[in-house]
């Protein structure tokens, strides 16, 4: 470890050393942990070490060779198109595309990976290449959180490495700190972003042109998430103690100190937005993932770099908030700030997969096994952590985009305890991003995690961040040429030297340790190393905390291990009525909704509401138990509705020199084979003429046993599809004539039928967007024969892919080319969310949580799931959860047809047209996905 690692630790910690009672901690647990590993998981030889290190090199020049080869300058590569993404020049993804402001992003998150993965050779030319070519003053508009993390931080990041190599005396010897410069130049266009009576800076600035200025096109946002204000100390207070300029330093601490004033003073905890101009919190709920998690983590690591007492002050009383509210181990739950007893959501996002690491650092060891076990789990089930999942596990956002945070944690679990398990882990990690990621030219994102389709993006925390985790998962310390112990890791991964804490400190620090509220500190143990709550000295101790855990996912899968809060205060009492399992036939059920407050409105239109009120439940638990219901049914109704959308398919090009790695996300069809029932079909492309397919083909014998390619427009999708099968086409790929469409900016949707009887389309057809299209038409020029798979799901990549051939398809509306198209979009109905969480049980009579419902007499979802083991048993081969939506879909449209409670529609409305259409969580979720990517 470093320095003041390497003293002794005692009590007290002098200020130099105090840092490291948390930094120097992980290190200890290293040493020892490895010596004394006796038991549990095998060792790793240092020869499959090595070779898992050289995996990982090999995987980063694929992915950085790749990006210089076809994108560089640009800011990142579209691993798909293998070419550079070009703001303003793609189809914009909205505020995804704020980290891309012309600097050549990919390039500076890169170089001090290039250290740490010992090409200094190849540093040495990529420093060169951002000092001559990277502009700092393009007009556009960029996130000052993003700007913040990968470019400020990756020019310090730079720095950082740049001098030490320098001092070594072999490479950079011409370096004479034009990276600081640079970071600097970057760090006064930053500042007028903090230009508001808060402090907290604004969300976006103009690189060129400010905030104010008309030119600006921007500052007339009002929020920003907690972590985007958050997050800045690190790359700021370096920046200026790099350069003696305090000016960084001060406005970050700015930031930060307004944020500690505006937490909820009696949960202590932040929400997701807050309002910088008024420092009203906007959003109040409040997790460790996305929009916050950074802020948590900038506090604790502020203290390790700093030496500052009120960071480590602030960190632990949030900790201790966190702990009590939010965590329930393995699960970290959203909750209200507010009410932090009531959770605000069933569903986890994969940001939060930092949090382990993050509790490594601080030294709190047990939680952090429990959920990274649970985050594997969870991995295990999907090969990637999907970007949010429910409690029970199942898949509520599908994309990927191939985030870091669990390589991360991993990587600090395996320096922590030493258990060579978080190897293995590691090891599965590589193999999974081999398999399903990568693609001739990089690593594609994963669109979805359920069928493995891809995105044409390879962002650029890829290179910052997963490669430098994974590799020094497996490096020995010979295999770095410099001590990491030496250094602290930003956000993004980026390496600032420790000495910085006794380096210009020059900054007055504002004494406000008056302001802490009183901690149950016997947690803490305030002496260096705390070998009390971080590593007991048993070698078996990750492995036992474990094994409890080991089946969480499959055991929950369909259902989940949702903590009931009450049980834990009312033992003893009937647990409270779960919305997931109300039936509304169940007159017992009825009798619990009156006495929750919860009462059925039956609208003109069919459809029913159910309106809670407060003050009319039997008891203020009741109450409560009848805003968590209400909560719970908010969230069920989000969820089916996701589980009523046919999910996208997947055409996979399995010919040379594809061999499966290219997935592209394609839309289904209402009418033909369905794909999910009959496997996969498999055959070599050709198109069809006339390309739209309107008429009978003129070239029966070219599309004769292929799957026929078919412009999509001028007629129906179901006559294409006659004509096509009529020709002896075993399958159709309908490729969008929209120039330029990508369903990395467009909704799928399903083709439909032409409303007339389609049983005699016995081919799956797809569709695929003009930008998808086009790698296949692509392929065809360059390679001739190109052979695809037409599947539910993505099969194995090896060159060697499985033989199987079947069929396939799926559903429809109308668009302007007259064909039908079943739009995925559906009524959004009224769920009074914002009063119940605006009012507090006990402040507000009347508090109302109303759900709108669609009238369909289909079956009720807890009749779906009301018997967990026999959804259990309804897990695919795969034991995949989200096949498991499918399989429930299917089981309720069965249940449908045969079951005579669907009649009842009319006077009791089944529990499935109850409820609500609910997209608000949804929404949420794609807000803090634009807020911090
Ligand atoms: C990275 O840019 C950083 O780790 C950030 O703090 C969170 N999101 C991405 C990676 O997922």
């Amino acid at each position: 470890m470093s320095e003041a690692g390497g003293r002794g630790c005692g009590s007290p910690v002098p200020q130099r050393a105090r840092w490291s009672l948390v930094a120097a901690t992980a290190a200890f647990c290293l040493v020892s942990a490895t010596s004394v590993w006796t038991a549990g998981a095998e060792p790793m030889s240092r020869e499959e070490k090595q070779k898992l290190g050289n995996q990982v090199l090999e995987m980063f020049d694929h992915a950085y060779g790749n990006y210089m080869e076809h994108a560089y300058p640009a800011d990142e590569l579209m691993p798909l198109t293998c070419r550079g993404r070009v703001r303003g020049q793609e189809p914009s993804r909205g505020d995804v595309d704020d980290a891309l402001g012309k600097f050549s992003l990919t390039l500076i998150d890169s170089l001090d990976t290039l250290v740490v993965l010992n090409k200094t050779k190849e540093f040495e030319d990529a420093v060169r290449k951002v000092l001559r070519d990277v502009n700092l003053d393009n007009d556009v508009v960029v996130s000052v959180f993003e700007t913040n993390i990968r470019v400020l931080g990756g020019l310090l990041g730079g720095h950082s490495l740049a001098i030490m190599l320098k001092e070594k005396g072999e490479y950079m010897q011409w370096y004479n700190d034009e990276l600081l410069q640079m970071a600097k130049q970057l760090g006064y266009k930053l500042l007028p972003a903090f230009n508001t009576t808060s402090g907290l800076p604004y969300p976006r600035i103009n690189l060129k042109f400010g905030i104010r200025k008309p030119e600006a096109r921007t500052g007339t946002e009002t929020d920003t998430c907690t972590a985007c204000a958050g997050t800045l100390i690190l790359e700021f207070a370096a920046l200026s103690r790099f350069t003696g300029a305090t000016i960084f330093e001060e406005y970050a601490r700015k930031a930060l100190d307004f944020l500690w004033e505006k937490r909820q003073r009696s949960s202590n905890l932040v929400g997701v937005t807050i309002n910088i101009h008024t420092g009203d919190w906007v959003r109040k709920d409040s997790g460790v993932g996305a929009g916050i998690d950074s802020y948590y983590e900038y506090l604790l690591k502020a203290y390790v770099l700093l030496g500052d007492d009120s960071f480590l002050e602030r960190f632990n009383t949030h900790y201790d908030a966190i702990m009590r509210y939010i965590s329930q181990p393995p699960l970290l739950l959203d909750v209200h700030i507010h009410k932090p007893m009531l959770n605000a959501r069933t569903w986890m996002d994969a940001l939060l997969a930092f949090f382990p690491g993050l509790q490594v650092l601080k030294g709190d060891i047990r939680p952090a096994i429990e959920t990274h076990e649970m985050l594997y789990q969870v991995i295990k089930k999907h090969n990637f952590l999907p970007e949010a999942f429910t409690t029970d596990f199942r898949v509520h956002w599908a994309q990927h985009p191939l985030r870091p945070e669990f390589a991360e944690s991993t990587y600090f679990l395996y320096k922590a305890t030493g258990d060579p398990y978080y190897l293995e882990v590691g090891k599965t990690l590589i193999e999974n991003l081999n398999k399903y990621a990568r693609v001739p030219c990089g690593f594609a994102a994963m669109k979805d995690v359920r069928t493995g389709s891809h995105e044409d993006r390879m962002d650029s925390f890829f290179l910052a961040e997963m490669f430098k985790y994974l590799y020094l998962l497996f490096a020995d310390k010979e295999d770095i040429i410099f001590d990491i112990e030496d250094y602290i890791f930003t956000t993004e991964a980026h390496l600032l030297p420790l000495w910085l804490s006794t380096t210009n400190q020059s900054i007055s620090k504002k004494n406000t340790t008056s302001e802490y509220t009183e901690l149950d500190d016997s947690n803490f143990d305030w002496t260096c190393p705390n070998t009390q709550i971080l590593f007991p000295n048993d070698p078996l101790y990750a492995q036992s905390i474990r094994e409890p855990l080991k089946n969480v996912v499959d055991k929950s899968c369909p259902r989940g291990i949702i903590r009931v809060r009450e049980e834990s205060f009312r033992s003893g009492a009937k647990p409270p009525l779960r919305a997931r399992d109300f039936m509304a036939t169940n007159p017992e059920h009825l009798e619990i909704l009156k006495k929750m407050g919860v009462s059925l409105i039956h609208l003109k239109d069919g459809r029913v509401q159910l309106v809670q009120h407060a003050i009319q439940a039997a008891s203020s638990i009741d109450a409560e138990d009848g805003l968590r219901f209400m909560q719970e049914m908010i969230e069920l109704s989000s969820q089916q509705q996701k589980e009523q959308q046919l999910p996208p398919r997947a055409v996979q090009i399995v010919s040379h020199p594809f061999f499966g790695r290219v997935v592209l996300t394609a839309g289904p069809a209402q009418f033909g084979l369905d794909l999910s029932k009959h496997k996969e079909t498999r055959g070599f492309v050709a198109s069809s003429k006339p390309y739209n397919g309107c008429s009978e083909l003129t070239n029966p014998e070219a599309v004769m046993g292929k799957i026929a390619l078919i412009q999509r427009g001028q007629c129906m999708f179901a006559e294409k599809a006659r004509n096509i099968q009529n020709a002896g086409a075993i399958g159709g790929i309908v490729i969008d004539d929209n120039e330029g469409s990508s369903s990395d900016t467009a909704p799928l949707f399903q083709m439909a039928g032409d409303g007339k009887d389609t049983d005699d389309i016995k081919i799956p057809m797809l569709f695929l967007f003009s930008k998808e299209g086009s790698i296949i038409l692509d392929a065809i020029r360059e390679y001739e024969e190109v052979e695809v798979l037409l599947s539910d799901k993505a099969k194995d990549r090896d060159p060697e892919m499985e033989n199987e051939e079947q069929p396939s398809s799926e559903n429809d509306s109308q668009n302007q080319s007259g064909e039908q198209i079943s739009s995925s979009s559906q009524e959004v109905d009224l769920v009074d969310q914002e009063s119940s969480e605006e009012n507090s049980l006990n402040s507000h009579p009347e508090l109302l949580s109303l759900a709108d419902v669609d009238n369909a007499a289909s079956i009720s979802p807890s009749e779906q799931t009301s018997n967990p083991t026999e959804n259990h048993e309804t897990t695919n081969l795969n034991g995949e959860c989200t096949d498991l939506d499918n399989q429930l879909q299917e089981q309720s449209e069965t249940e449908e047809d045969s079951n005579p409670n669907v009649s009842w529609g009319k006077k009791v409305q089944p529990i499935d047209s109850i409820l609500a259409d609910w997209n608000e969580d949804i929404e949420a979720f794609e807000m803090m996905e634009k807020d911090e990517l």
